[in-house]
Protein backbone atom coordinates (compact mmCIF):
# COMPACT_ATOMS: atom_id res chain seq x y z
CA UNK A 1 0.00 0.00 0.00
CA UNK A 2 1.38 3.82 -0.96
CA UNK A 3 0.86 5.62 2.35
CA UNK A 4 1.87 8.72 0.76
CA UNK A 5 -0.81 8.11 -2.10
CA UNK A 6 -3.72 7.48 1.05
CA UNK A 7 -2.45 10.52 2.98
CA UNK A 8 -3.22 12.61 -0.16
CA UNK A 9 -6.22 10.76 -1.32
CA UNK A 10 -7.58 10.90 2.14
CA UNK A 11 -7.43 15.01 1.76
CA UNK A 12 -8.10 15.04 -1.41
CA UNK A 13 -9.03 18.55 -2.95
CA UNK A 14 -7.08 19.94 0.56
CA UNK A 15 -4.03 20.83 0.66
CA UNK A 16 -1.56 18.53 3.13
CA UNK A 17 1.82 19.71 4.19
CA UNK A 18 5.15 17.88 3.15
CA UNK A 19 5.93 18.13 6.99
CA UNK A 20 2.54 16.54 7.56
CA UNK A 21 2.60 13.48 5.65
CA UNK A 22 6.28 12.95 6.35
CA UNK A 23 5.37 12.01 10.16
CA UNK A 24 2.77 10.11 8.97
CA UNK A 25 4.79 7.84 6.73
CA UNK A 26 7.98 8.38 8.67
CA UNK A 27 10.13 9.36 5.35
CA UNK A 28 11.81 12.77 4.46
CA UNK A 29 10.30 15.30 2.84
CA UNK A 30 12.75 15.40 0.15
CA UNK A 31 11.91 11.47 -0.44
CA UNK A 32 8.00 12.37 -0.36
CA UNK A 33 8.81 15.30 -2.95
CA UNK A 34 10.08 12.37 -5.40
CA UNK A 35 7.11 10.14 -4.65
CA UNK A 36 4.52 12.74 -5.32
CA UNK A 37 6.37 13.63 -8.51
CA UNK A 38 6.44 9.74 -9.64
CA UNK A 39 2.80 9.95 -8.75
CA UNK A 40 1.81 12.79 -11.40
CA UNK A 41 3.88 11.08 -13.82
CA UNK A 42 1.45 7.91 -13.60
CA UNK A 43 -1.03 10.63 -14.09
CA UNK A 44 -2.33 11.75 -10.63
CA UNK A 45 -3.45 15.31 -10.68
CA UNK A 46 -1.54 17.00 -7.62
CA UNK A 47 -0.89 20.55 -7.05
CA UNK A 48 2.64 21.59 -5.55
CA UNK A 49 3.27 24.49 -3.75
CA UNK A 50 6.17 25.72 -1.44
CA UNK A 51 4.10 27.01 1.26
CA UNK A 52 0.80 24.86 1.17
CA UNK A 53 2.34 21.53 0.26
CA UNK A 54 0.25 19.12 -2.17
CA UNK A 55 -3.06 19.12 -3.28
CA UNK A 56 -4.41 16.08 -5.06
CA UNK A 57 -7.28 17.13 -8.02
CA UNK A 58 -7.35 13.87 -9.88
CA UNK A 59 -6.86 10.64 -9.84
CA UNK A 60 -6.29 8.38 -13.00
CA UNK A 61 -9.34 6.13 -13.98
CA UNK A 62 -8.30 3.88 -16.40
CA UNK A 63 -6.67 1.33 -13.71
CA UNK A 64 -8.46 0.80 -10.27
CA UNK A 65 -6.36 2.06 -6.83
CA UNK A 66 -6.07 0.29 -4.09
CA UNK A 67 -5.18 2.73 -1.68
CA UNK A 68 -8.72 4.74 -2.70
CA UNK A 69 -10.32 1.41 -2.23
CA UNK A 70 -8.88 0.57 1.24
CA UNK A 71 -10.42 4.03 2.52
CA UNK A 72 -13.58 3.73 0.68
CA UNK A 73 -14.21 0.24 2.71
CA UNK A 74 -14.83 0.01 6.01
CA UNK A 75 -14.86 -3.48 7.43
CA UNK A 76 -11.27 -4.66 8.12
CA UNK A 77 -9.76 -6.58 4.90
CA UNK A 78 -6.66 -6.96 3.84
CA UNK A 79 -6.31 -5.72 -0.13
CA UNK A 80 -4.30 -7.81 -3.06
CA UNK A 81 -4.33 -5.92 -6.24
CA UNK A 82 -2.73 -6.81 -9.48
CA UNK A 83 -3.49 -4.71 -12.67
CA UNK A 84 -3.60 -8.10 -14.61
CA UNK A 85 -3.98 -11.90 -13.55
CA UNK A 86 -5.47 -15.27 -15.03
CA UNK A 87 -8.64 -15.26 -12.12
CA UNK A 88 -8.74 -13.34 -8.86
CA UNK A 89 -10.72 -16.49 -7.78
CA UNK A 90 -7.55 -19.06 -8.55
CA UNK A 91 -5.41 -16.25 -7.12
CA UNK A 92 -7.47 -15.86 -3.99
CA UNK A 93 -7.51 -19.86 -3.50
CA UNK A 94 -3.83 -20.00 -3.72
CA UNK A 95 -3.28 -16.56 -1.42
CA UNK A 96 -6.16 -18.05 0.92
CA UNK A 97 -4.87 -21.64 1.51
CA UNK A 98 -2.08 -19.86 3.78
CA UNK A 99 -3.56 -16.86 4.83
CA UNK A 100 -5.90 -16.01 7.31
CA UNK A 101 -7.39 -12.91 6.87
CA UNK A 102 -10.69 -11.44 5.17
CA UNK A 103 -8.93 -9.99 1.84
CA UNK A 104 -10.04 -8.85 -1.12
CA UNK A 105 -8.49 -9.62 -4.15
CA UNK A 106 -9.22 -7.63 -7.44
CA UNK A 107 -7.56 -6.75 -10.82
CA UNK A 108 -7.99 -4.46 -14.24
CA UNK A 109 -7.78 -6.85 -16.40
CA UNK A 110 -8.53 -10.91 -16.10
CA UNK A 111 -7.22 -12.91 -19.16
CA UNK A 112 -9.15 -16.26 -17.93
CA UNK A 113 -11.70 -15.13 -15.76
CA UNK A 114 -13.88 -18.52 -14.56
CA UNK A 115 -18.23 -19.13 -14.66
CA UNK A 116 -19.21 -22.35 -13.57
CA UNK A 117 -18.71 -25.50 -14.86
CA UNK A 118 -15.22 -24.31 -16.92
CA UNK A 119 -16.95 -21.58 -18.74
CA UNK A 120 -15.67 -18.41 -19.22
CA UNK A 121 -16.44 -14.76 -18.14
CA UNK A 122 -15.55 -12.17 -19.88
CA UNK A 123 -14.66 -8.52 -18.78
CA UNK A 124 -13.07 -5.76 -20.53
CA UNK A 125 -10.34 -3.82 -18.90
CA UNK A 126 -10.15 -1.21 -16.77
CA UNK A 127 -13.90 -0.91 -17.22
CA UNK A 128 -15.99 -3.47 -15.25
CA UNK A 129 -15.28 -5.55 -12.09
CA UNK A 130 -13.71 -8.76 -11.30
CA UNK A 131 -13.25 -9.33 -7.82
CA UNK A 132 -12.95 -12.05 -4.77
CA UNK A 133 -13.40 -11.80 -1.46
CA UNK A 134 -11.52 -14.35 0.88
CA UNK A 135 -13.55 -15.10 3.92
CA UNK A 136 -11.61 -17.74 6.54
CA UNK A 137 -14.61 -19.65 8.25
CA UNK A 138 -14.65 -22.69 9.88
CA UNK A 139 -18.36 -23.92 9.53
CA UNK A 140 -20.17 -26.71 8.19
CA UNK A 141 -19.92 -26.76 4.51
CA UNK A 142 -23.91 -26.74 4.02
CA UNK A 143 -23.48 -22.91 5.13
CA UNK A 144 -21.57 -22.13 1.83
CA UNK A 145 -24.73 -20.93 -0.07
CA UNK A 146 -25.84 -18.73 2.34
CA UNK A 147 -22.86 -16.41 1.58
CA UNK A 148 -23.84 -16.34 -2.25
CA UNK A 149 -26.89 -14.97 -1.26
CA UNK A 150 -26.32 -12.10 0.93
CA UNK A 151 -23.45 -11.37 -1.77
CA UNK A 152 -26.04 -11.82 -4.52
CA UNK A 153 -28.40 -9.40 -2.34
CA UNK A 154 -25.36 -6.88 -1.83
CA UNK A 155 -24.65 -6.68 -5.39
CA UNK A 156 -28.89 -6.51 -6.15
CA UNK A 157 -29.15 -3.79 -3.88
CA UNK A 158 -26.12 -1.59 -4.98
CA UNK A 159 -27.22 -2.04 -8.73
CA UNK A 160 -30.65 -0.91 -8.00
CA UNK A 161 -30.14 2.04 -5.86
CA UNK A 162 -27.03 3.27 -8.32
CA UNK A 163 -29.38 2.97 -11.43
CA UNK A 164 -33.01 3.26 -9.78
CA UNK A 165 -34.40 -0.25 -11.87
CA UNK A 166 -35.48 -3.31 -10.72
CA UNK A 167 -32.66 -5.86 -10.45
CA UNK A 168 -33.72 -9.22 -10.39
CA UNK A 169 -31.71 -12.47 -9.08
CA UNK A 170 -32.02 -15.95 -11.42
CA UNK A 171 -30.98 -18.78 -9.48
CA UNK A 172 -28.38 -20.15 -8.75
CA UNK A 173 -26.41 -16.99 -8.89
CA UNK A 174 -26.75 -14.54 -11.44
CA UNK A 175 -27.80 -10.74 -11.18
CA UNK A 176 -30.06 -9.53 -14.18
CA UNK A 177 -31.39 -6.36 -15.45
CA UNK A 178 -34.65 -6.00 -18.08
CA UNK A 179 -33.85 -9.74 -18.77
CA UNK A 180 -30.13 -9.29 -19.22
CA UNK A 181 -27.46 -10.28 -17.35
CA UNK A 182 -25.51 -7.79 -15.54
CA UNK A 183 -23.40 -9.81 -12.69
CA UNK A 184 -22.21 -13.26 -12.34
CA UNK A 185 -21.31 -14.70 -9.12
CA UNK A 186 -18.78 -17.65 -8.73
CA UNK A 187 -18.24 -19.50 -5.20
CA UNK A 188 -15.70 -21.80 -4.34
CA UNK A 189 -14.42 -23.25 -0.59
CA UNK A 190 -11.70 -24.64 0.48
CA UNK A 191 -12.61 -27.38 2.60
CA UNK A 192 -10.90 -29.62 5.53
CA UNK A 193 -12.81 -33.08 6.52
CA UNK A 194 -16.00 -31.55 5.72
CA UNK A 195 -15.53 -28.34 7.24
CA UNK A 196 -15.93 -25.08 5.23
CA UNK A 197 -12.20 -23.45 5.96
CA UNK A 198 -11.95 -20.44 3.79
CA UNK A 199 -14.76 -18.99 1.38
CA UNK A 200 -13.78 -17.48 -1.94
CA UNK A 201 -16.78 -15.32 -3.56
CA UNK A 202 -15.80 -14.21 -7.21
CA UNK A 203 -17.55 -11.35 -8.49
CA UNK A 204 -17.76 -10.29 -11.81
CA UNK A 205 -20.19 -7.10 -12.95
CA UNK A 206 -20.39 -5.04 -16.22
CA UNK A 207 -19.73 -1.65 -15.24
CA UNK A 208 -18.52 1.26 -17.99
CA UNK A 209 -18.17 -1.65 -20.76
CA UNK A 210 -21.00 -2.21 -23.66
CA UNK A 211 -20.81 -6.00 -23.41
CA UNK A 212 -20.99 -7.83 -26.65
CA UNK A 213 -23.13 -10.56 -25.49
CA UNK A 214 -26.45 -10.84 -27.06
CA UNK A 215 -27.66 -11.51 -23.28
CA UNK A 216 -25.48 -9.40 -21.20
CA UNK A 217 -25.81 -5.66 -20.03
CA UNK A 218 -24.00 -3.13 -18.26
CA UNK A 219 -24.51 -0.21 -15.97
CA UNK A 220 -23.40 2.48 -18.83
CA UNK A 221 -25.86 0.33 -21.30
CA UNK A 222 -28.68 1.25 -18.82
CA UNK A 223 -28.26 4.44 -17.51
CA UNK A 224 -25.90 6.30 -20.69
CA UNK A 225 -23.38 7.71 -18.19
CA UNK A 226 -19.82 6.10 -16.48
CA UNK A 227 -19.26 4.68 -12.77
CA UNK A 228 -16.73 5.12 -10.40
CA UNK A 229 -15.81 1.32 -10.21
CA UNK A 230 -13.82 2.40 -6.52
CA UNK A 231 -17.40 3.28 -5.11
CA UNK A 232 -19.89 0.94 -6.70
CA UNK A 233 -17.04 -2.33 -5.42
CA UNK A 234 -16.88 -0.72 -1.88
CA UNK A 235 -20.68 -0.15 -1.49
CA UNK A 236 -21.06 -4.09 -2.21
CA UNK A 237 -18.17 -4.84 -0.06
CA UNK A 238 -19.68 -2.71 3.05
CA UNK A 239 -23.18 -3.87 2.43
CA UNK A 240 -22.31 -7.63 2.01
CA UNK A 241 -20.45 -7.09 5.60
CA UNK A 242 -23.51 -5.39 6.88
CA UNK A 243 -25.48 -8.49 6.14
CA UNK A 244 -22.80 -10.66 7.44
CA UNK A 245 -23.24 -9.40 11.12
CA UNK A 246 -26.90 -8.83 10.41
CA UNK A 247 -27.28 -12.52 9.61
CA UNK A 248 -25.55 -13.13 13.20
CA UNK A 249 -27.89 -11.63 14.74
CA UNK A 250 -31.19 -12.72 13.01
CA UNK A 251 -30.17 -15.65 11.24
CA UNK A 252 -30.30 -16.27 7.68
CA UNK A 253 -34.16 -16.76 7.02
CA UNK A 254 -34.86 -12.89 6.78
CA UNK A 255 -32.08 -12.70 3.93
CA UNK A 256 -33.32 -15.92 2.22
CA UNK A 257 -36.66 -14.57 2.20
CA UNK A 258 -35.68 -11.04 0.85
CA UNK A 259 -33.97 -12.93 -2.09
CA UNK A 260 -36.61 -15.33 -3.02
CA UNK A 261 -38.65 -11.50 -3.31
CA UNK A 262 -36.13 -10.90 -5.51
CA UNK A 263 -36.26 -14.12 -7.51
CA UNK A 264 -36.46 -14.43 -11.56
CA UNK A 265 -38.93 -16.94 -12.55
CA UNK A 266 -40.66 -18.15 -8.99
CA UNK A 267 -43.71 -20.08 -9.33
CA UNK A 268 -43.55 -19.48 -13.16
CA UNK A 269 -42.77 -22.24 -15.70
CA UNK A 270 -39.61 -22.79 -16.64
CA UNK A 271 -37.10 -24.78 -17.80
CA UNK A 272 -33.41 -26.21 -16.63
CA UNK A 273 -30.29 -27.50 -18.30
CA UNK A 274 -28.37 -29.50 -15.73
CA UNK A 275 -25.76 -30.08 -18.54
CA UNK A 276 -27.40 -33.87 -18.07
CA UNK A 277 -30.86 -33.45 -18.43
CA UNK A 278 -33.83 -30.98 -19.29
CA UNK A 279 -36.32 -30.46 -16.74
CA UNK A 280 -39.33 -28.01 -17.07
CA UNK A 281 -42.00 -27.20 -15.33
CA UNK A 282 -42.91 -24.69 -12.50
CA UNK A 283 -40.33 -23.88 -10.36
CA UNK A 284 -42.14 -24.17 -7.12
CA UNK A 285 -38.64 -23.00 -4.53
CA UNK A 286 -35.59 -22.73 -3.88
CA UNK A 287 -34.76 -24.20 -0.82
CA UNK A 288 -32.28 -22.68 1.96
CA UNK A 289 -29.49 -24.96 0.44
CA UNK A 290 -29.92 -23.32 -2.98
CA UNK A 291 -31.68 -26.12 -4.11
CA UNK A 292 -34.08 -25.23 -6.88
CA UNK A 293 -37.78 -27.69 -6.59
CA UNK A 294 -39.43 -28.17 -10.17
CA UNK A 295 -42.63 -29.14 -10.32
CA UNK A 296 -43.83 -31.44 -13.03
CA UNK A 297 -47.20 -32.54 -12.61
CA UNK A 298 -47.59 -34.03 -9.12
CA UNK A 299 -44.23 -34.83 -9.46
CA UNK A 300 -41.59 -32.53 -7.49
CA UNK A 301 -37.67 -32.41 -8.79
CA UNK A 302 -34.97 -31.20 -7.18
CA UNK A 303 -31.76 -29.71 -8.61
CA UNK A 304 -28.30 -28.99 -7.67
CA UNK A 305 -27.12 -27.08 -10.39
CA UNK A 306 -27.96 -26.07 -13.34
CA UNK A 307 -28.82 -23.18 -15.79
CA UNK A 308 -32.95 -21.75 -15.77
CA UNK A 309 -34.63 -20.51 -18.76
CA UNK A 310 -37.72 -18.68 -17.53
CA UNK A 311 -40.56 -19.22 -19.96
CA UNK A 312 -41.46 -15.68 -21.87
CA UNK A 313 -44.98 -15.48 -21.23
C1 LIG B 1 -21.00 -17.00 -13.71
O1 LIG B 1 -20.85 -18.25 -14.25
O2 LIG B 1 -21.82 -16.20 -14.05
C2 LIG B 1 -19.97 -16.67 -12.65
C3 LIG B 1 -19.02 -15.59 -13.12
C4 LIG B 1 -18.06 -15.17 -12.03
C5 LIG B 1 -17.03 -14.25 -12.56
C6 LIG B 1 -16.14 -13.72 -11.47
S1 LIG B 1 -15.12 -12.44 -12.01
C7 LIG B 1 -14.20 -12.50 -10.57
C8 LIG B 1 -14.06 -13.95 -10.20
N1 LIG B 1 -12.90 -14.55 -10.80
C9 LIG B 1 -13.24 -15.49 -11.69
O3 LIG B 1 -12.43 -16.15 -12.38
N2 LIG B 1 -14.58 -15.62 -11.75
C10 LIG B 1 -15.22 -14.73 -10.80
P1 LIG B 1 -21.92 -18.93 -15.21
O4 LIG B 1 -23.25 -18.93 -14.52
O5 LIG B 1 -21.33 -20.24 -15.58
O6 LIG B 1 -22.03 -17.98 -16.44
C11 LIG B 1 -21.04 -17.97 -17.44
C12 LIG B 1 -21.74 -17.56 -18.72
O7 LIG B 1 -22.14 -16.18 -18.61
C13 LIG B 1 -20.85 -17.63 -19.94
O8 LIG B 1 -20.89 -18.90 -20.52
C14 LIG B 1 -21.46 -16.56 -20.86
O9 LIG B 1 -22.58 -17.08 -21.54
C15 LIG B 1 -22.00 -15.53 -19.86
N3 LIG B 1 -21.07 -14.42 -19.68
C16 LIG B 1 -19.71 -14.40 -19.72
N4 LIG B 1 -19.24 -13.17 -19.47
C17 LIG B 1 -20.32 -12.38 -19.28
C18 LIG B 1 -20.50 -11.01 -18.99
N5 LIG B 1 -19.47 -10.17 -18.83
N6 LIG B 1 -21.77 -10.54 -18.84
C19 LIG B 1 -22.83 -11.35 -18.99
N7 LIG B 1 -22.73 -12.66 -19.28
C20 LIG B 1 -21.50 -13.18 -19.41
Amino acid sequence: MDLVLRSLLENQGKFISGAQIADTVGLSRTAIWKHVQALINDGYGIECTKKKGYRLHTVPTHHLIPEKLSILCTPPLEFFYKPEVDSTNLWAKEVMVRFVKPSLFFTDRQSAGRGRLGRQWESTPGKDIAFSLGLPMNTDVCHYYQYTVLMALAVRSILAASLQTDVKIKWPNDIYINNKKICGILTEMLTEENRLKTLIIGVGININSEPKLPHATSMITISGREYDRHIILSEIINTFFKLMETMDTQGFSPMYEEWKQNLMGLFQAVRIDTGKQIVEGTLEDVNEQGIAIIRSGDHLEHIYSGDLFVAQK
